[in-house]
């Protein structure tokens, strides 16, 4: 079945507004998300209904927030077809989890010339916790190439994937490129070689079915508000053979069985991870988010999107002087699309489009090494998601038209 986008659209009361007069035109989704109003019901709910402190009050309120936490663990867990709640973690979002890993994992398990094999497509939060782990431990950061099409290089990763690889670490899907990576061959090629396979998640787990166990991965990380949820609460799910063996990157309340005067003791999985007080409205919405997702249908989501980019792909390969990065073949793109307009920044396209009332970002993406392989400073990004339509595809286009009209007769 095929999502009804306008019908959907409903439940976002945000998108109901004008920007600079127009109708607002919502192409930011990689950057985040926009919230339905069953979210924001949770949210609501929880802080006038349930709000107490969780794992510690015997009180009415206590026992229903925690109830409704880890309520929402279970949701996630589910969501990504993970075998137990001891693998989700609760973090701040993808950025964390990655530190996390970095920082319990990576320091843990890697010691001088081993090698990290990462790609030159990763987002800054997937780069800088490796950088920092290899500079502790003198292991080596390796990069993994683009193919001429922008898509991640397999022969390049399987000539750098060695018995010296101890941590392969790679986004499924760029939010850049709109490219989606084979994690699942591709974490079996790392386990192989005998290394780990650590996923970023942000890009992919909003947008496609995803089951942990099919694609073997052994650490994944995501982000609560890419996927209708709030901001600041995010997963982090490992296998629990390796969380099990990991020291907590984080200490102090919350995550301890006993403190003696000089040494503790941890709570088991997956509370031994989460010191203090977590974001307990976010992780609750986000299981509210999971709700909405699940009840949407997370192929459907995946088609919508491809359907939108089969749309909107061609028409914006047919503007003179827009160049698209990434695949060129709608069936290999996700709902990620960077373009740039020949003579103009890309920050002056993202103004004369909000100026539209159309809402794409600009810059480089935290992704600059990806930026300095593709010889840009910076480039502009439309992204989609489930309430984006086809009108929102022809708004998008009819703004590029205009904005190059502007720029090259100085006619807005
Ligand atoms: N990994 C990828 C692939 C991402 O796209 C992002 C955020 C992150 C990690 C970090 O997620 P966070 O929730 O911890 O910040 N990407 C973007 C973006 O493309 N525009 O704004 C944020």
């Amino acid at each position: 079945m095929r999502i009804n986008a306008e019908k959907l659209r409903q439940d976002f009361p945000i998108l109901f507004q004008e920007v600079n007069d127009e109708p607002l035109v919502y192409l930011d989704n990689a950057a985040t998300t926009q919230k339905p109003q069953q979210v924001l019901d949770v949210l609501n709910h929880y802080y006038h209904h349930d709000n107490a402190n969780v794992h510690r009050g015997v009180h009415t309120l206590a026992e229903r927030a925690t109830h409704a936490y880890e309520d929402a663990r279970e949701k996630v867990r589910a969501f990504i077809h993970a075998k137990s709640t001891k693998e989700i973690l609760f973090t701040r979002g993808t950025t964390t989890s990655l530190n996390w890993i970095a920082q319990s994992y990576g320091l843990k398990n890697l010691k001088a010339h081993d090698e990290i094999l990462i790609s030159i497509m990763e987002h800054h939060s997937n780069i800088i916790p490796w950088q920092q782990v290899a500079l502790k431990t003198g292991a080596k950061l390796v990069y993994v190439g683009l193919t001429p099409e922008g898509e991640l290089d397999l022969a390049d990763f399987k000539a750098k994937l060695s018995t010296r690889t101890k941590i392969v670490a790679l986004t499924h899907a760029s939010n850049v490129l709109g490219v989606l990576n084979p994690v699942k061959e591709l974490a079996q090629l790392a386990h192989e070689a005998g290394a780990i396979m650590v996923v970023d998640g942000a890009q992919s787990v909003p947008h496609l079915p995803i089951d942990v166990v099919e694609l073997d991965c052994d650490f994944l990380a995501f982000s609560g508000h890419k996927m209708l949820g709030p901001t600041g609460i995010g997963i982090l799910y490992g296998k629990q053979a390796l969380l099990e063996a990991m020291e907590p990157v984080e200490f102090g309340g919350e995550m301890i069985d006993f403190v003696h005067l000089y040494e503790s003791t941890w709570k088991e999985l997956p509370w031994k991870f989460e010191a203090g007080t977590p974001n307990i409205a976010g992780g609750i919405a986000l299981g509210g988010a999971i709700d909405y997702l699940n009840k949407v249908g997370m192929a459907e989501i995946q088609q919508h999107e491809a359907d939108l980019v089969a749309y909107v792909l061609p028409q914006l390969q047919k503007i003179p002087g827009l160049t698209i990065y990434g695949p060129q073949d709608p069936a290999k793109h996700t709902g990620v699309i960077a373009f740039n307009l020949a003579g103009v920044h890309p920050h002056d396209l993202a103004t004369a489009l909000d100026m539209e009332g159309v809402a794409v970002r600009a810059g480089h993406h935290c992704a600059q090494p990806l930026l300095g392989a593709l010889a840009v400073p910076a480039t502009a990004r439309a992204s989609f998601y489930l309430y984006n339509t086809q009108a929102d595809c022809d708004r998008l286009i009819a703004a590029l038209y205009a904005t190059k009209e502007f720029f090259s007769h100085g006619t807005f």
